[in-house]
């Protein structure tokens, strides 16, 4: 039976105030809940959609040590930048809040009030991993170790993000201090724990219920209800996040589990003062948006949180998405390895659409998809122009040309014109259905096929042909070909915002409603057309060749940075080290040796003498640029021959992370010969 509600509560994942936005976000689950919220406003429905920073729990307090800044700066920096992001691309939030804000931290406390005052949590003294070189309890993203179900090296105490299993720190295999890198040891302290296996009946009768979840979602919901559900610690042992109000609670806060989803309901009372119909109210269908990370905090931990609460509503859907990659490498922060939206709107300004196309097109609605940015440049030029763009241009210019941009009567209609304006008819239910499903590819591609349709009706009908003999017939396929055009700016809104303003505007029309669609009596006789601009262009290879080089020189600088050096060689003594004699000389001369790829001969002055000596080098440096150069060369290395040239010593190299070599030279001039020790 299909419940029918009155108002909508949709949320959106509160990212982490510890980077900026990256298109993994975007794809897994800013853009669909936009689609469908905007889907929703669209049919006049009564909607909040609802977002925010997350500014607690570990991940904001280890940037903070990184960056060597203090954690109330990073979220000032990241808050800002995330939320300016968001608007300029067209994420249309009711509301961007933080759970920094004196609303939250109050809502947090009230609800752990509530709950303890209602004998619903453990007290419980347990040993907790703890960094003696710290003084810290590690919690969560502090501690690293092997993952117990599926091996991934880099769990966290929390979560292992490789099998999405939710973990305790005592889970971990040879766990280590994120802080300092050692091993911890255990140290007794009180938390206050959430009996999840008190609940175990009354969460597996609430997912029952909701076989109409998205697969990937119901997958993970089992497993951890067929592992049994086992009490889980909502406080930690940290300085930064919501104090315990508790009175024997000092350095302890909520974990951030706790108080994140919380902050959905404090954005919603900062919103408006009607919230409580937003979340207490049966008629009220709340969904959440989020990425495969979060299931189980969404659809179980704070589940069991709202039932022992008791006034609040349950999530009713949780649409979660997979995981985005990018060029077939997964999407790190750390790393590096992202596409962020703030560079994106600087090197593409006017392009939000196209992005949103690309990122929902791809969606990893049921598996882990990749991102590349030859397919954005391809879905760009051969769908976006060749199919959407060129349809409304084609069909504004004629109208232009032949009607001076007014809408003219339709006549006689031929048997196909009938046809496709059945098919037009369709078109809002098909896209509906799809949205109604969650399944935003789906929804686009079928929006898409409108156009398709549109182009296909020109292509068809000639009126380019037919203007020279029958300028009546003209009036008719272009009064159906802008009625096609029109269809597609309403229908166009959830998808592409902006080209739908576009093109309402390049129309003369205001009409928004979902129900204005889905007929051939849009846009009335003699309505004035207003000026017809290009909706979308072509992205050349250029553009794409660039995006490309950022991303390897993220790569390289990423090697670098990662890499370790090797391990130490056995210790040897002085005179071991003094039987080389390592000079500074110059280079006089320098070749490429025929028929090699790598080798340059050089001539050296040593302050000695002057010899040739054949280095590896040629892939490094260019000989014209290398005249002059000063080097270390160990000048009693026995001669070898190489290629037929006598070799009379060796160039010392340093080498870098990826094999490249580079001279060891003296930072200020010193004479030839001097010797290097
Ligand atoms: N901040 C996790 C994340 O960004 C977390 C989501 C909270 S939603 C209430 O992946
Ligand atoms: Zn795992």
């Amino acid at each position: 039976m299909e419940k029918s509600f009155k108002r909508f509560t949709v949320t959106a994942a509160l990212p982490y105030a510890n980077g900026p936005v990256h298109i993994g976000h975007l794809a897994g689950c800013y853009i669909p809940s936009d689609i469908y919220v905007r889907y929703l406003r669209a049919q006049g429905k009564d909607v909040k959609f609802i977002c925010g920073s997350d500014e607690h729990g570990v991940a904001i307090t280890i940037k903070a040590k990184k960056e060597g800044i203090t954690p109330q700066q990073v979220i000032d920096k990241y808050h800002k930048m995330m939320g300016d992001s968001f608007k300029e691309f067209g994420i249309s939030f009711d509301i961007y809040a933080r759970t920094s804000s004196p609303t939250h931290h109050e809502t947090a406390s009230e609800f752990f009030t509530n709950l303890y005052d209602k004998g619903m949590f453990q007290e419980e003294t347990t040993e907790q991993y703890y960094d003696a070189e710290a003084n810290q309890f590690l919690a969560d993203r502090y501690i690293t170790g092997t993952c117990p179900n599926c091996g991934n090296e880099s769990a966290y105490g929390d979560q292992c993000e490789k099998c999405g299993s939710t973990l305790n720190p005592t889970d971990l295999i040879n766990p280590k201090s994120t802080l300092s890198g050692s091993v911890p040891v255990m140290k007794t302290t009180k938390n206050w724990f959430l009996p999840l296996d008190r609940f175990q009946n009354d969460i597996e009768g609430y997912i029952n219920s909701h076989d109409e979840w998205k697969s990937n979602v119901l997958g993970q919901c089992k497993s951890w209800i067929n592992q049994g559900l086992q009490p889980r610690a909502m406080t930690r042992d940290l300085d930064w996040g919501v104090k315990v109000p508790l009175k024997d609670a000092a350095g302890k806060v909520l974990y951030v589990w706790f108080d994140a989803p919380i902050g959905y309901i404090s954005a919603t009372k900062e919103l408006t003062p009607d919230w409580e119909k937003y979340w207490k109210s049966e008629d009220t269908r709340l969904i959440h948006f989020i990425g495969k990370d979060n299931i189980v905090f969404h659809c179980i931990i704070f589940p069991a949180i709202l039932m022992a609460h008791g006034d609040y509503i349950l999530p009713d859907n949780v649409p979660a998405n997979e995981f985005l990659n990018l060029e077939g490498d997964k999407i790190s922060t750390s790393r590096n390895w992202a596409v962020w939206l703030h560079e994106y709107l600087l090197d593409f300004p006017e392009k939000q659409d196209v992005l949103r196309y690309v990122l929902c097109a791809n969606a990893p609605e049921t598996k882990d998809n990749d991102f590349t940015w030859k397919d954005f440049q391809a879905r760009n030029n051969n769908e976006l122009v060749a199919i959407l763009g060129n349809f409304i241009n084609r069909v504004l210019v004629l109208s232009d040309k032949y009607f001076a941009g007014k809408i003219m009567p339709r006549l006689a209609l031929t048997d196909y014109d009938k046809e496709v304006i059945e098919e037009l008819k369709k078109y809002p239910a098909t896209i509906s259905n799809s949205l109604e499903q969650f399944r935003f590819r789906e929804g686009m591609q079928e929006f898409m096929n409108l156009a398709r349709l549109g182009n296909k009706y020109l292509a068809d009908t000639e009126p380019w042909k037919v203007i020279k003999e029958d300028e009546q017939r003209v009036q008719t396929i272009l009064n159906i070909g802008l009625q096609i055009a029109a269809n597609l700016a309403i229908l166009a809104e959830p998808f592409l915002p902006h080209s739908s303003s576009k093109l309402k505007t390049m129309l003369n029309l205001d009409k928004n409603s979902w129900n204005d669609a889905g007929n051939e009596n849009i846009l009335a006789d003699a309505h004035q057309l207003g000026t017809a601009s290009l909706l979308f262009d072509k992205i050349e290879d250029d553009v794409i060749e660039l995006q490309l080089q950022k991303l390897e020189a993220s790569k390289k600088e990423n090697e670098l940075q990662n890499s370790v050096a090797e391990a130490a060689k056995e210790n040897i003594s002085f005179d071991d080290f003094s039987k080389m004699d390592i000079r500074v000389g110059t280079i006089l001369e320098a070749e490429k040796v025929a028929k090699t790829k790598k080798l340059l001969k050089l001539k050296i002055d040593t302050g000695i003498d002057v010899r040739t000596v054949v280095s590896g080098i040629a892939e490094y440096y260019e000989p014209e640029n290398i005249i002059g150069q000063q080097v270390s060369i160990l000048v009693n290395l026995a001669p070898r021959d190489i290629k037929g040239i006598t070799s009379q010593g060796m160039i010392l190299m340093a080498e870098n992370a990826d094999g490249s070599l580079a001279f060891v030279s003296p930072t200020n001039a010193i004479m030839n010969g001097g010797a290097v020790k």
